[in-house]
């Protein structure tokens, strides 16, 4: 057991070691979109726990040493020792390749390409990164490090430095996550608050009710150190931020949500007296930029529910002509949310999804 243990342990450490002499393969690049890859890869696994229905706020910080901290209020990583693998859960969250990167051939690859490759990349592309977990019952902490080793001649990638330490008793839970991105893979080091401010008021837009806090402490000015994002209206007030600047031609946003199958969607929609249309599409909260099924799905509904009520009112007689779908989207501001279970949830039925909810405007 002991020796069978050791062996698999040293495969998984390998891998981490193969992601850090192929950094491009699981982060895309080792340029700023790279770097702050590492960030939406741990903030992701902090909105799955929302999306599951045991977490329902977030906070990310930026610190002055350049490290940055994701937290949840969720349930906390599994501290207990995982039945195969003799470590615990923690453990292997942070030190197995998962699917997502190119590592598993098997995996699915969103547009993005990149997202989902885990949190054992982030680990293995920082110079240390620390986990802390509250359970409900205990405080636990576990730290991890990339360094030289002298013996093997090579930087060995996100190895446990401590074990997991329980360090307290605590009656809260969740999980925080804190890392520095390692100098030697990236160009450039520095999170961009910009960067950071605008993709977490993109993710709570997109997932209705979610608190996101953001917190820059490098920040000089202590109007910008801190933001919440939390948006009770979800894509509905997308659509009213898109349209701040333009002149809507109704004052309501259409909102419909539905979910069958393993598929959830969201959507929201105000005309405006623009010509052309806006239209975002997303598929787990990544933007679908270049459009897809989802978004052809939408057109040919939309065009075809509009001709079916210009026929009901009279507007079409039976000797016209439907429209056609650009007619009906002059002007549209519109943003498509799809959601899919992952396979990994199959059998889940807690949590958002699943939860078939169909309502007018707002
Ligand atoms: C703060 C930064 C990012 C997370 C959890 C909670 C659980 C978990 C995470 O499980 C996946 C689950 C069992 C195989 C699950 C806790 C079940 C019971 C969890 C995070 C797969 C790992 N108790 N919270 N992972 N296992 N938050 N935030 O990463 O079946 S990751």
């Amino acid at each position: 057991m002991a020796k069978a243990y050791t062996a698999s342990m040293l495969k998984v450490l390998e891998g981490l070691d193969a992601v850090r002499m192929r950094p491009g393969m699981y982060i895309g690049s080792t340029g700023t979109r790279g770097l702050h890859h590492l960030l939406w890869e741990i903030v992701d696994n902090a909105i799955d726990e929302v999306a599951n229905g045991f977490a329902r706020s977030i906070r990310v910080e930026l610190h002055k040493d350049g490290s940055a901290s994701v937290e949840d209020d969720g349930r906390g990583m599994p501290v207990d020792i995982h039945p195969d693998l003799g470590i615990t859960g923690v453990e292997v969250i942070f030190t197995k390749l998962h699917a997502g990167g190119k590592f598993d051939h098997e995996s699915y690859n969103y547009s993005g390409g990149l997202h989902g490759v885990g949190a054992s990349v982030v680990n293995a592309l920082s110079k240390w990164l620390v986990v802390d977990i509250n359970t409900g019952g205990g405080h636990y902490r576990m730290r991890f490090e990339s360094k030289y080793d002298e013996k093997e001649k090579k930087i060995t990638s996100g190895r446990p430095v401590t074990s997991l330490e329980r360090i307290g008793a605590t009656r809260r839970h969740g999980t925080r996550v804190t890392f520095l991105p390692d100098d030697t893979v990236f160009e450039d080091t520095r999170f961009q608050a910009d960067t950071v401010r605008r993709h977490l008021r993109e993710l709570a837009y997109l997932n209705k009710g979610l608190e996101i806090t953001f917190v820059d402490e490098r920040e000089k000015d202590p109007e910008k150190q801190r933001v919440v994002f939390l948006y009770e209206g979800g894509l509905a007030d997308y659509v009213k931020y898109i349209n701040r600047d333009k002149t809507p031609l109704y004052d309501s946003v259409l909102m419909l949500e539905g979910a069958q199958d393993d598929v959830r969607i969201c959507l929201a929609i105000q005309h405006t007296d623009d010509y052309a249309e806006n239209i975002f599409s997303y598929v787990n909260n990544i933007p679908t930029a270049e459009g897809g099924t989802h978004e052809m799905g939408f057109k040919a509904g939309f065009t075809r529910a509009l001709n079916d009520y210009a026929r009901r009112i009279g507007a079409l007689k039976e000797k016209d002509n439907n429209l056609m779908g650009e007619d009906y989207r002059e002007g549209i501001t519109a943003v498509l949310a799809t959601f899919v279970r992952n396979p990994q949830f199959e059998g889940q039925t807690k949590g958002k999804l699943g939860n078939t909810e169909v309502r007018p405007a707002v």
